[in-house]
């Protein structure tokens, strides 16, 4: 029984040095001091042993235990602080790492042109107005002097959601909402996204951004109308900027006009940017047609008014000098952060 016991313990004590992990450990515990452990057992046999050496036996027993639970326990330890040694090294931080700085946006190069537009015109007295993209056939067409198998109609290529619904395809919608529900004077432009059913390529998107200007009131001229785009032109492209109004068509206004700012670049000298001509197309205007006045409640008689529409886009790529339209629409922060 004493070598037994002697052996048991030894065996239990080389066990446990040689043990990986907690785990193992824990089985080990089980086997020997378990219910249904080796010692345990060892210790129901001391009834067979004889009556004298029994206090003998039952001390080695209790040493034996002892000096396994001290193993155990000085193994477990050690598992513990190396455990925590490598879970420190795992997670050194490296103070002298540069941080991971935030991505910041950036306004995109059309806000920052309506943005400055805005501003010209809301410093005129401008009232800036916005109307819903999804429009009645009525306020993109009727209302604007474009009747039903009017030209016009084909040039525009229209997003028809239903035969008297459309994508607008231009921001004067809005205005002949304004128009008919509100009394002259009136100076508003109207910002915003249009619709027209075209090809993409670097000066063409089926979607694209307006603003459009209306000005109502007793004894509005011609003279209005160039005074007022010659100081947006002076404001937006620089103080020594001239305007040129060529004749045109529009079938909202009369008469209409097409309106050239001289080159920015080459203070119109003629460059590569401006195709030679020492100019440069920005805008369509005019005096509203009669007819249109009238369609919308006000009196052609005591009113007369001037109106005009620029594309956004064009402005940001004139100002900004970006070449390519699609640009514009890829949201590649390389690109915007420039501006
Ligand atoms: C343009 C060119 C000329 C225009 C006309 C109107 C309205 F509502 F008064 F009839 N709004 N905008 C207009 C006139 C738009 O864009 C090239």
């Amino acid at each position: 029984m004493k070598e037994k016991l002697a052996e048991l313990r030894e065996k239990a004590l080389t066990q446990i040095g040689a043990s990986e992990g907690l785990e193992r450990l824990n089985d080990i515990r089980v086997a020997f001091l378990g219910k249904k452990g080796e010692l345990t057992s060892m210790l129901k046999s001391l009834k067979d042993v004889a009556p004298e050496e029994r206090p003998t036996v039952g001390q080695m027993v209790n040493e034996a235990r002892a000096a396994i639970e001290e193993k155990l326990e000085e193994r477990r330890r050690a598992f513990e602080k190396k455990f925590q040694e490598e879970k420190l090294k795992a997670e050194t931080i490296d103070v002298t790492l540069p941080a991971k700085k935030p991505l910041i946006g950036h306004r995109h190069p059309n806000t920052i042109a309506l943005e400055e537009v805005e501003r010209i015109f809301v410093g005129m007295g401008y009232e800036v107005v916005e109307g819903p993209e999804v429009e009645y056939d009525y306020y993109n067409f009727e209302a604007l002097n474009i009747p039903k198998n009017h030209p016009a109609r084909d040039e525009q290529d229209t997003f028809y959601i239903t035969d008297n619904i459309v994508l607008r395809t231009q921001t004067s919608s809005v205005q002949a909402h304004v128009m008919e529900h509100t009394k002259p004077p009136i100076r508003i432009i109207a910002p915003g996204r249009v619709f027209r059913s075209d090809e993409v390529d670097a000066t063409h998107s089926p979607s694209f951004h307006q603003i459009e200007g209306l000005v109502i009131d007793k004894h509005i001229t011609f003279s209005d109308l160039k005074g007022t785009l010659a100081e947006f032109a002076k404001e937006l492209f620089g103080e020594d900027t001239k305007v040129k109004f060529r004749p045109h068509h529009f079938p909202f206004t009369e008469p209409s006009a097409e309106v050239d700012v001289s080159c920015f670049k080459c203070k119109g000298k003629g460059c590569r940017f401006c195709k030679g001509s020492g100019w440069i197309e920005i805008l369509g205007c005019g005096m509203v047609h009669p007819k249109v006045l009238k369609m919308s409640g006000i009196d052609p008689e005591e009113y007369t008014g001037f109106a005009f529409g620029v594309g956004l886009e064009r402005i940001a790529l004139l100002k900004y000098e970006i070449d390519d339209m699609r640009l514009l629409y890829e949201n590649d922060m390389r690109f915007l952060k420039q501006f």
